[in-house]
């Protein structure tokens, strides 16, 4: 049976998993959950996902959520050399797919981008709104300066100096930035691996609708990096 990605295509977390899938050619059977009408919301979405959010991928008898979890499973799945079976370089590998999806997401992306751009990440106050971006902010040019001098220094992709799952889900991550007019002029290390990451097969297709977005954004001003 053809595997199932119940996914958004604007959402961080189905963007990399979506463009694995997509490079890949993994036969993939896609179902839209809109979650900006509150679909993943409705009966038929929770008592499959209590979760409520995207992506979801269903393998036969196994459902599973986390889309970290679901790229380590389909590449190991297909063999891929992007997650190399070497317990050594498999290991560095989940160690940065951790990296993004802690420290970095949490103060990138709950702490400066997404309170900027969806209403129901607006804090109560205007001084608790902007506190929690300037916090994020702070924080987020640390990581960026990790990624950019110790991940991207003196390599070409933040895994093993090759290209791997980490770098589709660090770069769809990063990338979601574009949202609020981030160039990541102060890092030029970054800049140059993003300007490899969009080279992959199937990038533009993928991104047409975070693209749309930011299109939709442009002229308001944000706080980024
Ligand atoms: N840790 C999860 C996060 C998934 C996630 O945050 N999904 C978002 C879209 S990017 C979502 O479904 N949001 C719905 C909501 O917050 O109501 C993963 O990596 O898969």
């Amino acid at each position: 049976m053809t595997m199932k990605l119940y996914m958004h295509p604007a959402s961080t977390a189905s963007r990399p998993v979506r463009l694995f899938v997509a490079d890949k050619q993994i036969p993939m059977v896609e179902q839209v959950v809109d979650i900006l009408k509150g679909e993943h919301y409705q009966d038929e979405y929770t008592a499959i996902n209590p979760s409520r959010m995207v992506p979801m991928l269903e393998d036969g008898d196994l459902r599973m959520t986390e889309s970290s979890a679901i790229l380590k499973y389909l590449a190991a799945k297909t063999n891929a050399p992007e997650y190399p079976a070497d317990l050594k370089k498999r290991a560095k590998i989940d160690e940065v797919m951790d990296w993004f999806n802690t420290q970095f997401y949490r103060d990138f992306g709950y702490g400066m981008l997404y309170p900027q751009v969806f209403p129901h990440h607006k804090r109560p106050t205007e001084e608790h709104h902007a506190g929690t971006i300037a916090w994020g902010k702070e924080k987020t040019k640390v990581w960026f300066g990790v990624l950019d001098k110790n991940f991207l220094g003196k390599n070409d992709y933040v895994a093993n100096n090759q290209l791997s799952i980490a770098d589709y889900f660090g770069g769809c991550i990063v990338t979601a930035g574009e949202l609020i007019g981030c160039t990541y002029e102060e890092y030029p290390n970054v800049q140059r691996w993003l300007a490899n990451i969009k080279k992959l097969p199937n990038w533009n297709k993928i991104n047409e609708v975070l693209y749309g977005f930011a299109a939709s954004l442009k002229g308001q001003k944000f706080e980024n990096v």
